[in-house]
């Protein structure tokens, strides 16, 4: 193709408004500096420093400087779309392979079913089946989730030609059964009865085998692989089992409309107590070898086992940027959002970090690229096993292929299956310079950074149409255990040797640095947020002042700051597809995660800094009954869980709150009005009534409701002494 007739596969857009945001951010830069010298200027009374504000500029310079950060995902925003057109114009013969890997884990907690309708999703994609290689990773190395996903390499059969025939979007089963269906023609209709029939069949088939604990006898005699079981002794005690369930490059291989099908192949490492696994990262490095031998196609797809396909053109639409002649060659993976799709319209638990996905990671992508997240993420097998970025340099796409050796898939499996050995990586640079990195608790963004430090980029493709849905959390206390994992795992890298600052320093964009700083000091504001939850409250029952009276010009830049704060998250939040009291829910979600996970990550990050492994702290089991469902999708708090130490933080500040606030009132009725000055105490009633007004719901759950959601009793108790006494002491000594 010659230069001038080149015609781009995607195109970058910046964000519409960004010099009106910037001039607001200008603005606010000012105030904050207004607020800084505030303090600085008035941090004494007659001639002693006053302690009680120390702890207040503290806080204030944190929330600015972390602001300051959080600029760096705004401030240069873009967009992309690409043309799938011009993609199959020029390439549809030449299309490159596409391994996909799914990550399962446990069965008990991602249930065989739900695996498999993730597998069947992107078994159905919308490209060319001989270039589709589908990887199972079955931590658990569960012969039920084998056996489910033995029963979905039969319904394939059926399932992908059914999609392709009528075009049915999204391509998981499960999902496309709940999608409205009376409107269908009588012809599609029928053929959807058929196939739901014997999806059906299959469903009860596998929980029988669960409930039974055994198989059929004629699943048993037609899969040899059964009897990989024989030597199974425990999840972490066992051989690696794998397994080419459909193999793609056999021409026998076909659908019911005699289509050929993809490649389909089960793999549980091999697990032994005295090797360390490495979770999901070591699983996905299994996986990386593993594939190499099968299929070794030049792309990568990770997505976990509850996240299915919505959209069956994903893999053209992230080839347009891999294979842009002229911008695709620094690209190293391409990250879709976590979208999930079960998630009410009021989001009490924040769950679909809305602002995250629609507003933060295009400003990243604006400064070389988004985080790996560890799913919905493509990436290039070259990049992700150690390659750096040299200049000039063009992929070929086409010279991957795998040689035919003439062997059987026995042979080959049994060949192969010692790439997925607990030994294998023994003295060999994965885990390190190759595969995903290990020693960290979210390895994906660690992973995704060092890539982008050896000099390559990464897309953020966030199409209308969503690639991925998963499940989101549906109780209080799954999302704080999730979001102390994360805090955790990104504050330690912040400490680590690859610190986005230290490590990251001229090789990416400052503005990415600042971005990955964002997120790497999640867990930091609970300090801040901690003292100005606090402090304020018991200061106002006490009748100190910590803010500038109102007739005072100083209170303009206070003022300036809150309001804009606001209004400004307000406006995000809903632009960015929410509703309104989705934000108020998202606010108090902001609190409850700052003043618990981010504390815990802390404290954990710090006892393991001084030698300490772990802290005391257990991670509750998901809990999902069926009256937990009902109360998620009524938008209800879920408080009945006894055995986090969350609940008990919260409902101590809530409570402390409570009290300086009722304390305050009683106050000024006693005093007639006389002694109470409201003009220097204005800016803490609001702050304290806030904290009270948001708290409603944990209120109501400790003294008015009955259902089983409720806060457990003793929770309550704890913390309306702990409450007590803080104000008691503070009053006392402060
Ligand atoms: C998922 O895909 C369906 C159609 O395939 C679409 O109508 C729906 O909006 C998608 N969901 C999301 C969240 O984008
Ligand atoms: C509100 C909502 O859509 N809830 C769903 C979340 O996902 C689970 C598991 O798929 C469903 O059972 C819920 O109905």
């Amino acid at each position: 193709m010659t230069e001038s007739s080149y015609t781009p596969l995607f195109e970058t857009k910046r964000a519409k408004g960004s010099l009106i945001y910037k001039l607001f951010a200008i603005s606010r830069f000012v105030g904050i500096i207004f607020i800084w010298f505030y303090r600085a200027t008035h941090i004494t009374e007659n001639g002693r420093i006053r302690p009680v504000w120390i702890g207040m500029f503290g806080a204030e310079i944190w929330f600015g400087f972390y602001w300051i950060l959080t600029q760096a995902v705004r401030w240069n925003r873009i967009y992309r779309r690409t043309f799938k057109d011009r993609l199959s114009q020029r390439y549809e013969n030449d299309l490159p392979g596409v391994d996909i890997f799914v990550c399962t884990a446990d069965p008990n907690i991602e249930p065989p079913i739900m695996v498999i309708n993730t597998v069947l999703s992107v078994m159905a994609y919308d490209y060319p089946p001989e270039k589709l290689s589908v990887y199972l990773s079955d931590d658990a190395g569960s012969d039920n989730t084998f056996y489910a996903l033995l029963e979905a390499s039969h319904f394939a059969k059926h399932w992908i030609p059914y999609c392709k025939k009528f075009g049915v979007e999204p391509r998981s089963p499960e999902a496309h059964f709940r999608l409205e269906t009376n409107k269908l023609e009588p012809y599609q209709a029928q053929h959807l009865a058929s196939v739901k029939k014997l999806y059906q069949d299959m469903e009860n088939r596998i929980e029988l085998a669960k409930k039974l604990g055994n198989f059929s006898k004629n699943a048993l005699l037609e899969h040899r692989g059964f009897s990989k079981w024989d030597t199974f002794s425990s999840k972490g005690d066992h051989d690696s089992i794998l397994q080419i369930l459909i193999d793609g490059r056999d021409a026998e291989a076909k659908d019911t409309e005699g289509c050929r099908l993809p490649t389909l192949v089960y793999l549980a490492r091999e697990k032994r107590p005295e090797h360390f696994h490495n979770f999901k990262a070591g699983a996905m490095n299994a996986l990386i070898r593993v594939s190499s031998e099968i299929s070794n196609g030049p792309i990568i797809l990770n997505v976990d086992c509850d996240m299915y396909s919505n959209n069956s053109h994903s893999i053209r639409d992230v080839l347009c940027f891999f294979l842009d002649e002229e911008k695709g060659h620094d690209v190293a993976f391409v990250q879709f959002p976590q979208d999930f799709h079960n998630i009410t319209k009021n989001e009490l638990y924040g769950g679909s970090m809305r602002v995250i996905c629609e507003v933060e990671l295009h400003g990243l992508d604006g400064y070389g690229g988004p985080l790996y997240i560890g799913t919905g993420c493509f990436h290039r097998r070259d990049t992700l096993c150690g390659r750096k970025f040299i200049k000039g340099s063009k992929f070929q796409w086409k010279e991957n292929s795998v040689p035919k050796t003439g062997e059987s898939i026995a042979e080959l499996e049994e060949r192969i299956k010692e790439l997925a050995s607990c030994t294998f990586e023994k003295n060999t640079q994965w885990g390190n310079e190759m595969g995903l990195k290990y020693g960290c608790p979210v390895e994906d963004v660690i992973t995704g950074f060092s890539i982008q430090c050896r000099g390559w980029k990464s897309i953020y493709s966030n199409p209308e149409r969503k690639g991925f849905l998963g499940v989101s959390g549906t109780t209080l206390d799954q999302t704080l255990v999730q979001h102390k994992r994360w805090s955790e795992g990104d504050l330690q890298i912040m400490l680590s040797k690859f610190s986005p600052i230290w490590y990251g320093l001229g090789k990416i964009d400052f503005g990415l640095i600042m971005g990955y700083s964002t997120y790497c000091l999640w867990s930091p504001n609970c300090f801040a947020t901690l003292y100005y939850s606090m402090i304020p409250s018991i200061c106002l029952l006490k009748g100190v002042s910590l803010f500038p009276q109102v007739s005072s010009l100083w209170i303009l830049p206070f003022a300036y700051m809150i309001i804009t704060e606001h209004a400004y998250s307000f406006a995000e939040y809903l632009w960015s597809g929410g509703t309104a009291l989705g934000w108020w829910n998202e606010q108090r979600i902001w609190l409850y995660k700052r003043t618990s996970s981010y504390l815990f990550a802390a404290i954990d990050t710090f006892l393991k800094l001084v030698g300490y492994s772990d802290s005391a702290f257990v991670i509750s089991a998901k809990v999902s009954d069926q009256d937990v469902e009902q109360r998620y999708e009524q938008e209800k708090m879920e408080f009945g869980v006894t055995t986090t130490p969350f609940f008990a933080i919260l409902t101590s500040l809530a409570m402390l709150n409570l009290f300086c606030f009722i304390g305050m009132v009683l106050k000024v009725i006693r005093a007639g009005g006389v002694e109470f000055d409201h003009e220097i105490m204005a800016l803490q009633i609001v702050l304290c009534g806030v904290l009270v007004l948001i708290n409603l719901p944990l209120y109501n759950a400790a003294f008015f409701r009955k259902d089983k959601g409720r806060m457990p009793s003793s929770v309550t108790l704890k913390s309306v002494f702990v409450a007590l006494s803080l104000c008691t002491c503070c009053y006392a000594f402060l």
